[in-house]
């Protein structure tokens, strides 16, 4: 090799090495400013609560609502999901966690006071699992602001929903029950998606099931996912749980899952997320077709 072309290549790597420091610093600028607006969104609450009503499909009365925090789209997040994946991959799911659940409970103690029967209202909340499996992490602490803000745990139902694997069961079966004995309920969400498998609720052993809209939408075009929502419908029967059937849109959809006897039913077609807290209703044509 001659020197003239043994110097292009130490000039390659030294222009490659330059670009991986580049590429690395660009990174780690975007992840400190992500991080930064994440820190401002919990010191000024800066993100909205919408309250979504769970409907029963044979009255129509809302029986409780979920609770759901977005941050306002912003150029460091444009949309929620790379909001939610961001906090993540930080060491804030934790306070994140705690954050959102009291600020959900504010809120709805704020905005449900116009309520007709607002001690039977539940308020679904989503938590992380690991949030409860942690050993720093004290019930105490969630039951001191419920009894603050004057709500019965009894209304509370706590959504496990993150999608990622229970692995030691005992230790969680401990955790659930400590929650219970203090009157929470629970409930598996986004059933048939992840890893929220059906040996999830023969551990847990929800008071709630939350069919994944990948079970429910479109299911009465598709047969397989007919045959799963009726397995677990006789699974939820024989074991006293209630069904709660998310993602409903289509008026199709409403139907077969209210000929199935599922309870309650979640989703655009009885109610959008709202920043009130309005109940939801089965719409006035469906109810029409029900009686002809
Ligand atoms: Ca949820
Ligand atoms: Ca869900």
């Amino acid at each position: 090799m001659n020197h003239s072309s043994s110097f292009l290549s130490w000039a390659d790597h030294f222009i490659s090495y330059l670009k991986y420091l580049h590429y690395r610093l660009k990174k780690e600028s975007l992840y400190h400013k992500r991080f930064m607006m994440l820190q401002k969104i919990m010191r000024n609450q800066l993100l909205d609560t919408f309250f979504q009503p769970i409907v029963c499909l044979q009255s129509g009365t809302t029986i409780g609502y979920e609770a759901l925090n977005r941050p306002a789209p912003s150029k460091w997040f444009p949309s929620t999901e790379s909001f939610y994946d961001f906090v993540g991959q930080t060491d804030q799911v934790f306070l994140f966690d705690y954050f959102c659940r009291n600020i959900s409970l504010q809120r709805f103690m704020e905005l449900s006071e116009h309520l007709e029967a607002r001690e039977d209202t539940l308020l679904f909340i989503n938590i992380h699992p690991h949030v409860l499996l942690d050993s720093s992490y004290h019930s105490g602490e969630t039951l001191g602001l419920l009894q603050d803000l004057g709500i019965d745990p009894g209304n509370i139902v706590l959504e496990l929903t993150e999608r990622s694997a229970v692995t030691d069961f005992v230790q969680f079966e401990q955790v659930l029950s400590n929650y219970r004995s203090q009157g929470f309920r629970i409930a598996v969400d986004d059933m048939g998606a992840g890893y929220n498998s059906l040996k999830t609720l023969v551990h847990l052993k929800p008071e709630f099931i939350k069919l994944d809209k990948s079970l429910t939408q479109n299911i009465d075009q598709n047969n397989a996912q007919q045959q799963m929502v009726t397995l677990i419908i006789e699974f939820a029967k024989k074991t006293m749980t209630h069904v709660i059937a998310e993602g409903i849109e289509r008026v199709e959809d409403l139907a077969y899952l209210s000929y199935k006897e599922v309870d309650f039913g979640q989703g655009y077609a009885l109610g959008k997320p709202k920043k009130e807290v309005m109940p939801g209703k089965i719409p006035d044509f469906f109810q029409k077709r029900k009686i002809l």
